[in-house]
């Protein structure tokens, strides 16, 4: 946990100190965001990669450098349990389970093709190209969409990141905006291969799931944003600074 400063840290510090102190506390803060990251990822998770997540496509590319791994959808293609578009399979999380391919147009994403899975929303997504350290998908909750196919449940969903297929990385989850087209990305200090998506919270109605963008450069732990210091620590710091000012007055007053 990031110690604030005390009192005595106050009274004591030099004009040297303060750096030293106030590079301590970017430091704690930098950790502390990484931790945050990470449990706010996970839950309960117990790995310890950190990670990423995103909504926002371009911001997702732009960072990570992901290019387009399956490419835009065939135009029909359904009937089995897994099937592989351009870098990626997509396989039904219980292999009895058919998916439907290409069968549905959303007016989110024009033009293109989304793939709709029989039953409850679960998939797992492989990369051929591997390891990779990013992976999102485009992605549309349906709410008051025709092609919905049930009663509404705001759903949630569980990501779980692996390398290989029984090595867990990592996990998040998420809950995307109804009736939009939607992205869901993940960018991660510690290379996978392979997703599962569950859906957690709902049920057979409708979510759509669309091209899937991956990425081979890693996360760097600096690259997660330090959260700002807590108005608290500011005021420590301001404090800091005029105690500093005040001893010098004082010195320079008796000398
Ligand atoms: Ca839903
Ligand atoms: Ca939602
Ligand atoms: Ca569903």
């Amino acid at each position: 946990m990031a110690a604030a400063l005390d009192n005595d840290d106050i009274q004591l510090c030099a004009p040297s100190m303060l750096t030293r102190l106030r590079r301590e506390t970017e430091m704690r803060s930098k950790l502390l965001a990484g931790l945050l990251a990470s449990v706010l990822a996970f839950g309960a998770g117990t790995a310890d990669a950190a990670l990423l997540t995103y909504s926002n496509r371009a911001d997702f590319l732009a960072d990570t450098g992901a290019t387009s791994a399956s490419g835009v959808f065939p135009s029909d293609q359904r009937g089995a349990s897994s099937i592989r578009i351009g870098q990626i399979t997509y396989s039904a999380a219980a292999a009895a389970t058919p998916f439907d391919v290409g069968l549905i147009d959303s007016a989110h994403f024009p033009g293109q093709r989304l793939l709709s899975v029989t039953g409850r929303d679960q998939l797992n997504i492989r990369s051929h190209t591997a390891p990779i350290y990013s992976l999102g998908f485009d992605f549309v909750e349906l709410e008051n969409d025709p092609g919905r196919n049930g009663r509404f449940i705001d759903s949630t969903f569980t990501v779980t990141l692996l390398n290989g297929a029984s090595n867990i990385i990592d996990m998040f989850t998420f809950n995307a905006p109804n009736d939009v087209a939607a992205f869901v990305g993940v960018w991660s200090t510690d290379p996978f291969d392979r997703i599962r998506i569950r859906e957690t919270v709902g049920a057979a109605e409708n979510e759509l799931f669309g091209q899937v963008y991956t990425g081979r450069t890693a996360l760097d732990i600096s690259q997660i944003p330090v959260p700002e210091p807590a108005a608290g620590l500011v005021m420590g710091m301001s404090l800091l600074m005029l105690a500093g000012v005040l001893r010098r007055r004082t010195r320079q007053a008796q000398s």
